[in-house]
């Protein structure tokens, strides 16, 4: 019974606090958003070779990943909640193994619950980060009502101007997301343009954000995922409320933000 790995369960019952704060956070709307996580470090021997849910297996994917053939993920489902998932994770996504040709895989456990529209881009991802020696378990993916409304002001549609602003608000944001952001102009979510983009960014930054329409984060677990967009949305946040009192926020200074990455080895 793959619920007896404490390990697992552990790791799951983090995904199911992270899809709680992003329902209470109001990032996700109806099935807002979406997770992968891989677990295949989590799993013994044997249950990374578990037998699959009766006639689901060889589920093609629309581009091979063969950097993570044999893994297992955990994915929130198609048209899931996440305020569900913060309740049952198991009735609400489902665990996947890539199969050995890297082209297709199998639905493990527990429940047949198809994947999140968003899966193949979530495993080209996982695919790319994995072959560049990333240690990156985690793609989390959601609508965070300020920082999207910032990716509708042209001006700031610039990963440096819109990082500076961001990191410029408050200490802790040049601190939690050093890499800064990388952004990637509308795109029609669940397409592989957008997850070829999204690579693209993900290259030099952790979190990117798709214009108009969410953010994107990856790494080596959920919290930190979560950490990262909510400590940009704290900044956002900063920003706006200075803005709606009338004046602009003046923001640190480079000197102060270069003394940060000195003291912090950033
Ligand atoms: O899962 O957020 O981008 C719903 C979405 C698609
Ligand atoms: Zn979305």
């Amino acid at each position: 019974m793959i619920r007896d790995n404490k390990q697992l369960t552990a790791e799951i019952n983090r995904i199911a606090e992270v899809a709680g704060y992003l329902w209470e956070k109001g990032w996700a709307e109806r099935n807002g958003g979406n997770i992968s996580v891989n677990l295949t470090s989590r799993l013994t021997p044997e249950e990374r070779t578990m037998p699959p849910l009766p006639h689901q297996t060889g589920i093609s994917l629309q581009e091979p990943v063969n950097a993570l053939q044999g893994e297992v993920f955990y994915v929130t489902g198609t048209g899931k909640r996440m305020r569900y998932v913060a309740k049952d994770p198991f009735d609400n996504g489902s665990l996947i193994r890539i199969a050995a040709d890297g082209a297709s895989y199998d639905m493990l456990a527990e429940k047949n619950i198809a994947p999140s529209s968003e899966l193949p881009s979530h495993l080209l991802m996982h695919n790319y980060l994995k072959a560049s020696g990333r240690q990156t378990n985690v793609v989390l993916h959601t609508h965070p009502t300020d920082l999207i409304g910032l990716t509708h002001c042209k001006p700031y549609l610039d990963s440096e101007k819109l990082t500076h602003l961001l990191w410029s608000m408050i200490p802790e944001c040049r601190i939690i997301v050093p890499k800064g952001i990388g952004i990637v102009p509308y795109e029609i979510p669940g397409t592989l343009a957008l997850a070829h983009a999204t690579i693209k960014q993900l290259s030099r930054h952790d979190v990117v954000f798709w214009e108009k329409h969410g953010i994107l984060a990856v790494g080596e677990n959920i919290i930190e995922c979560f950490d990262m967009i909510d400590t940009l949305s704290k900044s956002a946040q900063i920003f706006f409320s200075a803005r709606a009192a009338g004046y602009e926020p003046e923001g640190m200074t480079n000197r102060q933000l270069e003394d940060l990455a000195e003291v912090f080895r950033l």
